[in-house]
């Protein structure tokens, strides 16, 4: 039994890693803005673990928007972050249903442009945020994306200020993080000039610097008829 468990465990292990996913579209209000456009495209497909790494701000390579154009967006406005597995929209599942887990936005106003911003120090604000979703039947707010065809959206504040921002997309998967490192963390950032906006000094945290290994959200058991989830870093703020 033992070796048919660690048999199943390892088969489920090369599965996922043949099922990773990026960040691949940014849809500003509406508008698709086309396949890898505005966004920082990691060298691969792999997730991140190690979350003090500087791989957690906006994936390996991230902290450069070197060459990267940057999008137009009101306060106020929609962002949909959509992600695939393979660089294509086929119907499979957008992130594989494997997957299971919490999906989290922030945003970092940039000192002068997105492009030359590398994400470091208290600069991230936490703007969404979703997890287990129902218990009773352990849909988790990935099953979501799924469904959504690698699709979740969520309202920029109108209160922020106008300028140059990284949205940083994130998606955490928890099916091998009874240990750590397990956690897959999925990291996209998409860079935009937010026009209009207000005054607002919303809360911020440094990524890395918030999240810590032994955090509820990144090492857990999801598969002990888990009732409750608490995502890593700091609650929303909206606005
Ligand atoms: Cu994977």
């Amino acid at each position: 039994m033992k070796v048919l468990s660690t048999v199943l465990a390892t088969a489920v292990l090369a599965n996922s890693a043949m099922a990773h996913f990026t960040l691949q579209y940014a849809w500003l209000n509406g508008k698709d803005s086309g396949q890898n456009t505005y966004l920082r495209v990691p060298p691969t497909n792999n997730p991140v673990t190690d979350v003090t790494s500087t791989d957690i701000t906006c994936n390996v390579g991230g902290t450069s928007g070197s060459g990267v154009a940057t999008g137009t967006i009101a306060a106020g406005q929609q962002v949909t972050l959509e992600w695939h597995q393979h660089a294509q929209r086929t119907g499979e599942d957008a992130i594989s249903g494997g997957h299971k887990g919490a999906v989290q936005v922030y945003i970092a106003k940039a000192p002068s442009t997105a492009a030359s911003f590398n994400g470091q120090g208290a600069v991230w604000t936490k703007v969404y945020s979703s997890g287990l979703l129902n218990p009773s039947s352990q849909q988790w707010a990935t099953d979501v994306v799924n469904s959504n065809g690698g699709k979740h959206s969520f309202t920029l504040p109108a209160s922020i200020p106008a300028g140059e921002y990284l949205i940083r997309g994130e998606i955490i998967a928890l099916h091998v993080s009874q240990t750590y490192p397990g956690a897959q963390f999925y990291i996209g950032c998409a860079q935009v000039k937010v026009t209009g906006g207000g005054s607002a000094n919303p809360p911020k945290v440094s990524l890395p610097g918030a999240y810590k290994g032994s955090d509820p959200g990144i090492t857990v058991n999801i598969y002990n008829n888990l009732q409750s989830y608490t995502a890593p870093g700091p609650a929303v703020w909206s606005g």
